[in-house]
């Protein structure tokens, strides 16, 4: 696949209602778009770097200066057999996982689509259909968190998961869980909480939760095994994640006995499937996680969420939960029993609406490569 050309877009999309964590709250997006063509084939990838580096220390603008600056012109003109050949070309670029992944995503999209073939079935997915659960934000009250879970559930979704920070936790989990005694539901502190919180962490415990994630550092894991062997609950590691060698890490610790994988924050479909097959092969369930993506990251979570590994229902939930109009065709949708039908057409299988991203981009930036004589 020689690298023929690169866009890079910025695109502004507002969300339908604010999201919030224990690091802020977002209303609008700014979100980076990568359409990588090679061998005359256009493949699309999402840089799912935030706005502010709340969450890590990437955001939409040091995406679009290590991409301009860096990626692009490392990749530019260059030839791969494969898409994984993708990492040896930005090797010599340290960190910089999600935007790194929008290129090497769109490569995948590219591959599958020379092969005819799904991206699923590129990766080496096994599932034609996948769990979804739903990621609540903060909200004001318990009772009001209550009413949105009664919702998700009555749309099918088969887990729910809170967002909690100290004060809007355990009352919040306490009043959903005697609403619904039996759901599958779990908490993300997205990092809110301290070693010394120990005490208060577990008195989650009684609420009997499928999983707490990121509870404390999100660079850490040794405190996550001491915190671990302190609770009863099954800590989830999200942010501190970023391979398989920090996956095989997390295990032998003890700091975590699910993870969560996310495409952007392991740097692409090369490393998540590393870090699948680490956990596959250790008993460690993982899942899909999301970062309030538009279709085309949805796309790629659906792909990564076919591989035998991931045995949790992810945080891949439907389109119109985030968006009044997506940038892909069909939208995503999820059945009533809460799964979503992975497509079987060839590369992301959902069509790219470049009339919509057209006028959503407020800035672009592109590289082609030098014509050669032949
Ligand atoms: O920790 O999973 C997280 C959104 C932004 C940043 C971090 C996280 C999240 C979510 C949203 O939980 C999940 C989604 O995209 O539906
Ligand atoms: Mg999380």
């Amino acid at each position: 696949m020689k690298i023929e050309s690169i866009t890079l877009r910025e695109i502004q999309k507002r969300l339908k209602a604010p999201f919030e964590t224990s690091f802020g709250v977002s209303h609008n997006r700014r979100i980076l778009l990568v359409e990588v063509v090679a061998d005359g084939v256009s493949g699309w990838g999402e840089v799912t770097a935030g706005e502010t580096p709340g969450y890590n220390p990437e955001t939409t603008d040091t995406a679009w200066h290590m991409l301009s600056d860096f990626i692009a012109p490392a990749v530019i003109g260059k030839d791969v057999r494969v898409a994984s050949e993708f990492l040896a070309l930005v090797k010599h670029i340290r960190g910089h996982e999600m935007a790194k992944s929008g290129v090497e995503n769109a490569l995948w999209d590219i591959e599958a689509q020379i092969a005819g073939i799904s991206l699923s079935k590129l990766l080496g997915g096994t599932q034609q259909e996948i769990a979804c659960g739903v990621s609540l934000g903060i909200r004001e009250t318990p009772q009001a968190l209550v009413k949105r879970v009664e919702e998700e559930l009555r749309s099918g979704y088969q887990r729910i998961k809170l967002k909690i920070k100290p004060e809007k936790d355990l009352d919040y989990v306490a009043a959903v869980r005697k609403e619904f005694p039996s759901i599958r539901l779990s908490v993300d502190a997205n990092s809110a909480y301290r070693m010394e919180d120990a005490p208060h962490l577990r008195k989650l415990d009684a609420s009997k939760l499928l999983m707490m994630e990121q509870p404390l550092g999100w660079d850490d894991i040794y405190v996550h095994s001491r915190l671990q062997a302190q609770i009863e609950t099954a800590i989830c590691l999200d942010e501190s994640i970023h391979n398989a060698r920090h996956a095989l890490t997390a295990i032998e610790l003890k700091a975590c006995r699910i993870i969560n994988i996310k495409l952007g924050r392991v740097g692409g479909h090369t490393e998540a499937r590393e870090v699948q097959e680490v956990c596959r092969t250790r008993g460690i369930p993982v899942w899909c996680g999301g970062m309030l993506e538009t279709g085309i990251g949805r796309a790629h979570n659906i792909a990564m969420s076919t591989l035998p590994g991931f045995t949790l229902p992810g945080d891949v939930s439907a389109s119109k939960r985030y968006w009044d109009e997506d940038i892909i065709e069909p939208e995503v949708e999820v059945t009533a029993q809460g799964t979503i039908h992975v497509p079987t057409g060839v590369g992301l299988g959902y069509a790219v609406r470049r009339d919509r991203i057209e006028r959503l981009t407020v800035r672009k930036n592109s590289w082609s490569a030098q014509l050669t004589a032949a």
